[in-house]
């Protein structure tokens, strides 16, 4: 399908999705034990119960009583939004081999962990529920926890790493191996279309705040293609990439308190890895959370910024290109001003693609990254410098 097509659809959304979340309202405790059971082999589920803060998969952490497996994630996923969910398993499954492999053939100083596709009890790696949701099971790395907040610089440095050290194990494996499962994703020219079509259809009702998501981008859409611009002109090559490496998606040991893993790897695919760079610098470089609500107060930390690209760097320099570096502040400023311009169309739309609270969620939301976005463009001499430095 394409992101047009995709984006046209997306009026029909609006039922569909609320039927799903309906459904996953009304999933019983007992439906969930059952779904989970699927995926074990030895031992029985102890406790299923509700995991983590994603906006787009009802995601689950089930305990068991086997000791050798203690625990696994169970995930139901948003085939409104992946609409060919086989292609993300198949993805993760060419991904996880290719990396174990290589971990096993040269086993890294430190703790790295890849999360494991489990499969069922018939060897199916998914399996649906009679209302016809796709579920999966993918291993929990042990002794482990995610933060929504940066905490210090050392988190900085590791989260850094956690990238680099992704990119780096994939950076062997060819882009084409891997389906695009969700057309369109970061192209931000796309988001900018889309975002006009749903404000011709839009009633607004004048806001300050709202005032502020249209001011934030009618200043700025100008420099919406910089990335794909590059893409086309051969500056920027085709990649492999996360797609989504924001602060809770890096995994830290509970011990250490070092990063171990990266995990949500349904994003996987072919792309730019400055999508991936400026989506975890805007993550992780704002100390207040994407979730605030004092949007005014958010601000683009360069000191966390300097700590993370340090990390980064620690690992991937090795096949980074002079114009990797040239991009990276451009990557930085769009990825933070993208997703703003996501979560406003949503809200504009009716909140029909990110998980909301409230009817307003997705316009704070919208207002934080607009706002980052602004403190970004604020500091460009200075962020440019630390990525000169670092070369
Ligand atoms: C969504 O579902 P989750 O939380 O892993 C979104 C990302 C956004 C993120 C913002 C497929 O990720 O692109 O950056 O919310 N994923 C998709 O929190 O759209
Ligand atoms: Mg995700």
């Amino acid at each position: 399908m394409s992101p047009i097509a995709f984006v046209q659809e997306r009026g029909e959304w609006c039922k569909l999705y609320m039927n799903t979340t309906e459904q996953i309202a009304s999933c019983s405790t007992d439906n969930l034990v059952a779904i989970a059971e699927n995926f074990i082999l030895n031992g029985q589920v102890l406790d299923v119960r509700s995991f983590g803060n994603g906006n787009i998969n009802d995601t689950f952490l089930v305990t068991l009583t086997s000791s050798e497996e203690e625990h696994f994630v169970l995930q139901r996923i948003n085939t409104q939004v992946f609409r060919q969910p086989q292609a993300i398993m198949a993805n993760m499954r060419i991904l996880t081999e290719h990396v174990s492999k290589k971990l096993k053939l040269n086993p890294p100083a430190r703790r790295w962990e890849v999360p494991r596709v489990l499969l069922t009890k018939d060897g199916q790696d998914h399996c649906t529920d009679t209302k016809g949701s796709f579920w999966r099971g993918i291993s929990f790395i042990r002794g482990s926890q995610s933060i929504d907040r940066i905490r210090d610089r050392s988190d900085a440095v590791e989260i850094g790493y956690a990238l680099g050290m992704f990119h780096n194990l994939i950076s062997d494996l060819p882009p084409e191996r891997l389906a695009d499962t969700l057309e369109g994703f970061h192209i931000t020219p796309l988001y900018l279309q889309y975002y006009k079509e749903v404000l011709a259809k839009t009633k607004l009702r004048p806001c300050a705040e709202i005032n502020y998501c249209l001011q934030s981008i009618s200043d700025r859409q100008k420099q919406v293609s910089v990335l794909e611009d590059a893409k086309t002109q051969g500056k920027l090559p085709l990649r492999l990439m996360h797609g989504d490496p924001k602060i809770n998606n890096v995994i830290f040991d509970t011990t250490t308190q070092k990063a171990a893993s990266i995990v949500d790897l349904d994003t996987v695919k072919p792309g730019l890895i400055h999508y991936d760079i400026g989506d975890c610098l805007r993550s992780a470089c704002n100390l207040a959370g994407e979730e605030t609500e004092k949007w005014e107060k958010v601000y683009f930390d360069i000191d966390l910024c300097q700590g993370i690209l340090q990390g980064y760097l620690s690992v991937a320099k090795a096949f980074l290109t002079e114009n990797d570096y040239i991009y990276m502040y451009d990557a930085i400023r769009l990825l933070a001003w993208e997703l703003g311009l996501r979560f406003f169309t949503d809200y504009l739309a009716g909140n029909i693609y990110f998980k909301v609270k409230h009817p307003e969620h997705n316009l704070i939301r919208a207002l934080v990254q607009f706002q980052l976005a602004k403190s970004i463009e604020a500091q460009e001499t200075a962020i440019r410098k630390v990525i000169q430095d670092m070369k």
